[in-house]
């Protein structure tokens, strides 16, 4: 979440995982994580000699290893950690060499049709009704403390962990230490995850073994990465700890924390169907994920006409996806360039949004929102 290039190899992975994992066996315990892919749109491809190459000795403690040790050393120096501490810890630790093989797979672009029938379908909706009304009072306080409305906060928990019941089964710490230490292409970025996990468990009084979380490291409900916690965790309910795996309020507070410290503005539209006309609508098509610039008024001079109500004054870029029968066209507001801060991606911030609305219209039952709702966001696959 903290960056794009996690985001685009986590989830790459993550679906590496989910395609292998419904091929084999079904899980004991859990889903098979159901989050695809959602490729950074110019993400280059990387190089073949950057690949790592696994360096990991199953059955071997990561606190016998060499990098370890002065990582635990830098550890007690920079943050005063107790070393006889750590070593306990890291001596009951192992990598964990399945993650390194499926980092390295090469990744497997899905279609926006195919995508978006994974998140927008009915267990989904039905999963984030319930998760609603379960959690209705954590997610009004949310709404009036950082003004994201509940749908929001509901959709982005229900596609990244279908609503708590897949919040990964790695331990994170081996999670993290496999890939700081044995994956040198990101060894930088998860070394600092690392860091602040322990930095975490140290401040939370937790046993750093015990938390789980996705093969990347990614925690709880909302799947934060360590560093996310540390900036956007809150103790929404006020018990004395910030609880993202057991604590549904805690992870709907941090969730829309997350979006209001990234600059949600409440009240306003995150994205709407458009039509095009002509063929200066193409030079405007948004590969990049930067806020938008162009206004509505702009862009109708330019032949891009929005399918619902919208201020001509509102900033907005020109999006397309692949439907089934051919392009489908869509403008995305300042909000739904928050919801990419979250995870790095076009098509992830449209299925939260399409989520959102089915839940919310569901939700409430209301016909005056199920009838304002597209068909297209109605419709389900
Ligand atoms: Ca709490």
């Amino acid at each position: 979440m903290k960056s794009w290039y996690f985001s685009f190899f986590y989830r790459i992975l993550l679906l590496s995982v989910t395609l292998l994992a419904a091929a084999c066996a079904p899980e004991p315990i859990r889903q098979p994580p159901a989050v695809p892919i959602t490729p950074m749109p110019n993400a280059a491809p990387l190089p073949e000699s950057e690949t790592a190459a696994s360096t990991a000795r199953p059955g071997q403690p990561l606190g016998s290893r060499a990098d370890v040790q002065a990582f635990i050393r830098e550890m007690v120096s920079k943050y005063g950690f107790n070393a006889a501490q750590l070593q306990t810890v890291f001596r009951q630790a192992y990598a964990q060499p399945s993650i390194i093989a499926a980092m390295s797979k090469p990744a497997e672009a899905k279609p926006w049709y195919a995508y978006r029938s994974i998140f927008v379908n009915p267990k989904r909706i039905q999963g984030g009704v319930a998760f609603w009304r379960a959690n209705a009072a954590a997610l009004a306080e949310a709404e009036r403390t950082y003004g994201v409305p509940p749908e929001f906060v509901v959709a982005i928990i229900g596609v990244e962990t279908q609503y708590g019941a897949n919040m990964g089964k790695y331990r994170v710490l081996e999670a993290l230490a496999t890939l700081a230490f044995d994956y040198p292409r990101r060894a930088a970025y998860f070394r600092k995850e690392l860091e602040s996990f322990l930095v975490m468990t140290r401040a939370e009084g937790i046993n750093p073994l015990t938390p789980r979380g996705s093969y990347a490291g990614a925690m709880g409900f909302g799947q934060f990465m360590p560093s996310s916690f540390q900036n956007y965790a809150v103790d929404f309910d006020s018990d004395g700890h910030r609880d993202l795996w057991r604590d549904p309020r805690d992870a709907v507070g941090s969730v829309a924390n997350y979006f209001k410290k990234n600059g949600w503005r409440t009240g306003e539209p995150v994205a709407t169907p458009a039509r095009v006309e002509g063929s200066q609508y193409r030079q405007l098509i948004s590969s990049q994920l930067r806020p938008p610039k162009d206004s509505i008024a702009s862009l109708r001079g330019q032949g891009i006409v929005p399918l619902e109500p919208v201020n001509g004054s509102q900033a907005a870029m020109l999006l397309e996806y692949e439907g089934r029968d051919g392009p489908e066209y869509w403008l995305g507001f300042d909000n739904f360039y928050v919801i990419t801060r979250y995870n790095r991606s076009q098509m992830y911030a449209l299925a939260v949004y399409q989520l959102s609305q089915a839940i919310a219209a569901q939700y409430s039952g209301s016909a005056r929102i199920g009838e304002r709702l597209p068909e297209r966001l109605a419709r389900v696959d």
